[in-house]
């Protein structure tokens, strides 16, 4: 299916939804022929700036129209679930951004309804696609540090998201839907699923309404431990968003994500250092290039979904076990417990 061009449309016409239209617009056979936002004016901007010959204000009238090969759907969690719901009614794929949902229970019945359209649903859960991860998600499939036995996952700065994404600030439950679902993503891709979890939150930031920091400890079900940790509200010179620094040790070595990108591998007595800083894209800019490298390299995933070469990733029901653990986190920190995650329900 090389040489075939899928058409697509975006649903969600936001800040991040232009990093969205702009790597599609890279990405070889998959163009967007179509965007809506249900605020006409962004939608008309985005149409305007990447020349989109069609504009929509309303989702469903824009996919009986179109009837596209994929579906973008770029707006927050709360929309996620009708839109899904609607778009695995006219598309076989179908890309939601995270959060996949804020409740289980919706997330659950988003699955199942595209799985019952026969579609797939994959989340656009980029922080595995990042060029560091994708590096060191090799190292540790071909055993360069042997069996993981210890991984830690560290997202602290004091940038101010506030400005493009004012609903962070907003939001009752903050930094574990929001960058906790993409280091639990990470620590579940990279160590193996998780069995117990407990965590601890705080609010620090007097204009923010949710926990602006969390610490996260998961017991993985092959007896590895990982820690999770983030805060928007480190005093750090530079601010160091949106860099997370990793370290992953295994039976034979060590993998260490340093500032600025920088990997180092300890193994047989030696150390080897090199950059893994991604480039950034002609119309990109830092400190957001390593997200916006990672937003094509996830793009063109999608198209070798499309093309049938590859298999969701990570799928809807993948991604089921990640929010699970997003929200027994907070189940976690208001009981100051250790949450069996094989008999957490949803409350
Ligand atoms: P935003 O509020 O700027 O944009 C959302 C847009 O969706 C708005 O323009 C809104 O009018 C539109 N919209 C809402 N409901 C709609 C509907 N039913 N039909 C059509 N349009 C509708 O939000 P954002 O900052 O762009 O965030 C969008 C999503 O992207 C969030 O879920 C956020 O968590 C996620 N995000 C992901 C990353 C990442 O690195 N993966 C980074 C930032 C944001
Ligand atoms: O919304 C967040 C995300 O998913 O990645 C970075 C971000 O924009 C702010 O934390």
């Amino acid at each position: 299916m090389t040489g075939v061009t899928f058409r697509g449309v975006l649903i969600g016409c936001g800040f991040f939804a232009q990093n969205h239209m702009h790597a599609w617009a890279e990405v070889e056979g998959a163009e967007i022929v179509a965007v809506c936002d249900r605020d006409p004016e962004k939608a008309r901007a985005m149409g305007e700036k990447f020349s989109v010959p069609a504009v929509f204000e309303d989702a469903e009238t824009m996919l009986r129209e179109v009837k596209p090969d994929f579906v973008d759907v770029a707006t927050t969690s709360l929309t996620h679930r009708p839109l899904v719901e609607l778009a695995a009614r006219y598309a076989g794929v179908v890309i939601c951004q995270k959060p996949i949902a804020d409740t289980f229970a919706d997330a659950a019945a988003m699955v199942e309804a595209v799985e019952t359209a026969g579609g797939r649903l994959v989340i656009h859960e980029n922080f595995r696609w990042q060029r560091p991860f994708l590096e060191i998600g090799e190292a540790v499939k071909s055993g360069a540090i042997g069996e993981v036995n210890f991984a830690r996952f560290s997202f602290r700065h004091g940038y101010n998201n506030y400005v493009n994404q004012p609903y962070l600030a907003e939001i009752e439950r903050f930094t574990i839907m929001d960058v906790g679902l993409h280091l639990f993503d990470l620590a579940r891709s990279l160590v193996g699923d998780a069995a117990t979890l407990s965590c601890r939150t705080q609010s620090l930031n007097p204009i923010v309404r949710g926990e602006d920091s969390f610490v996260a400890l998961i017991g993985h079900t092959g007896g590895a431990t990982s820690i999770v940790d983030c805060s928007f509200y480190s005093k750090l010179e530079p601010h160091r968003f949106p860099q997370t620094l990793a370290t992953v040790e295994g039976t034979l070595g060590t993998l260490e994500l340093g500032e600025d990108y920088i990997l180092t591998v300890h193994r047989d007595g030696t150390r080897s250092t090199r950059s893994v800083e991604p480039p950034v894209p002609a119309w990109g800019e830092k400190p957001w290039h390593i997200i916006q490298d990672s937003v094509i390299a996830f793009q063109r995933h999608v198209v070798e979904m499309l093309r049938g070469n590859a298999d969701p990733m990570p799928s809807g029901r993948n991604n089921l076990d990640t929010l699970k653990l997003a929200l027994a986190a907070y189940d976690a920190a208001g009981t100051d417990t250790v949450v069996d995650l094989k008999s957490w329900s949803e409350r």
